[in-house]
């Protein structure tokens, strides 16, 4: 099954919508394989986002990172990693289509609560980078049998 990395930032977390996009991707059918919330250290906020590095809103970027606590999950299920970032909705969250998370919950490009991978391989960088081996685990859901053909 497919894995992606998905992220409650700070103003997600201080804004007390953990619980909401936890319900949306839980009702969705994706499984929760794991979930810690956490200050981001810097390193781990740098590698993060290395390909926007040398962009302008890279220090800002950081900050806002690491500004509070972020909330971190790890979900799997049939391509998690593309349905993901379709329930997220597009990066500005004014351009973000009512519905998705972005789109109900969020207006600006630079506190736009929440992050997902945004490729398979991406997932398993970024799962990488915040999840040790032993904190992902292996279970059933229930429905399973009914969410799949
Ligand atoms: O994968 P996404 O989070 O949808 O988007 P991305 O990888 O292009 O950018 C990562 C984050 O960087 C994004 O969630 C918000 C921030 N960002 C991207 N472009 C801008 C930006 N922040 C500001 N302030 N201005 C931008 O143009």
């Amino acid at each position: 099954m497919d894995r992606t990395f998905v992220m409650v930032k700070p103003d997600g977390v201080q804004r007390g919508l953990v619980g909401e996009i936890v319900s949306r991707f839980e009702a969705k059918g994706l499984k929760l394989a794991g979930a810690k919330l956490e200050r981001l250290p810097e390193e781990r906020v740098v590698e993060q986002y290395r390909e926007h590095l040398e962009r302008p809103f890279f220090p800002g970027l950081k900050t806002y990172i690491m500004s509070g606590p972020c909330f971190l999950m790890a979900w799997e299920g049939k391509g998690a990693v593309a349905v993901v970032r379709r329930m997220i909705g597009a990066t500005n969250p004014a351009e973000a289509a009512p519905g998705s998370i972005r789109g109900d919950f969020a207006l600006d490009i630079g506190r736009n609560v929440i992050h997902a991978s945004d490729s398979p391989e991406s997932a398993a960088r970024e799962l990488g980078i915040h999840f040790g081996v032993g904190e992902l685990v292996d279970y059933s859901r229930i429905d399973e049998p009914v969410l799949y053909e």
